[in-house]
């Protein structure tokens, strides 16, 4: 089993500001939880981020091409505004599962609406960086 953990632009920021919203956790400790449940299930994880969307569509096309089995993506603001991300994964035929660490229909109204969500498995927001994990699960389980 191989995963592939994709997060967005800003994310390397967190644990830095606004914990409020985003908790205290950096995207290193959400990484290492990560690779901590991966091994668990003796599985391959690779955990990435860009701030750049070109970037984020070449890893989506890469996983298709090397046999990643599941995609849990954080894509932060690229979630309400990129149709190129949102055709990306409609591309590939690798299942992706969307996850926001904040509960975007509680926030401002432009994020309540997610152009990628249609394309995925499901979508998971609200449960902080536990979110992450539970997507990993829903891979991980046989
Ligand atoms: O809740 C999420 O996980 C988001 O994807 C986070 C994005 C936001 O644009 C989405 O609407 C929801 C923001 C990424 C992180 O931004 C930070 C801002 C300040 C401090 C640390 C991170």
């Amino acid at each position: 089993m191989k995963l592939l953990v994709l997060n967005g632009p800003n994310l390397n920021r967190l644990g830095k500001r606004e914990p409020e919203i985003y908790g205290f956790e950096t995207l290193e400790d959400v990484k290492k939880r990560c690779v901590a449940l991966a091994k668990e299930f003796s599985a391959e994880l690779e955990f990435k981020q860009s701030n750049h969307e070109g970037q984020l569509i070449d890893w989506i096309h890469e996983a298709e091409d090397t046999g990643v089995n599941g995609i849990v993506f954080n894509p932060g603001a690229y979630t309400h505004t990129s149709v190129a991300l949102r055709d990306a994964i409609a591309s590939i035929s690798v299942p992706v599962i969307e996850v926001h660490i904040s509960n975007i229909h509680k926030r401002e109204e432009f994020r309540h609406k997610s152009l990628l969500a249609a394309e995925c498995v499901g979508q998971i927001c609200g449960l902080g960086t536990f979110g992450y994990e539970l997507a990993l699960r829903k891979f991980l389980q046989k």
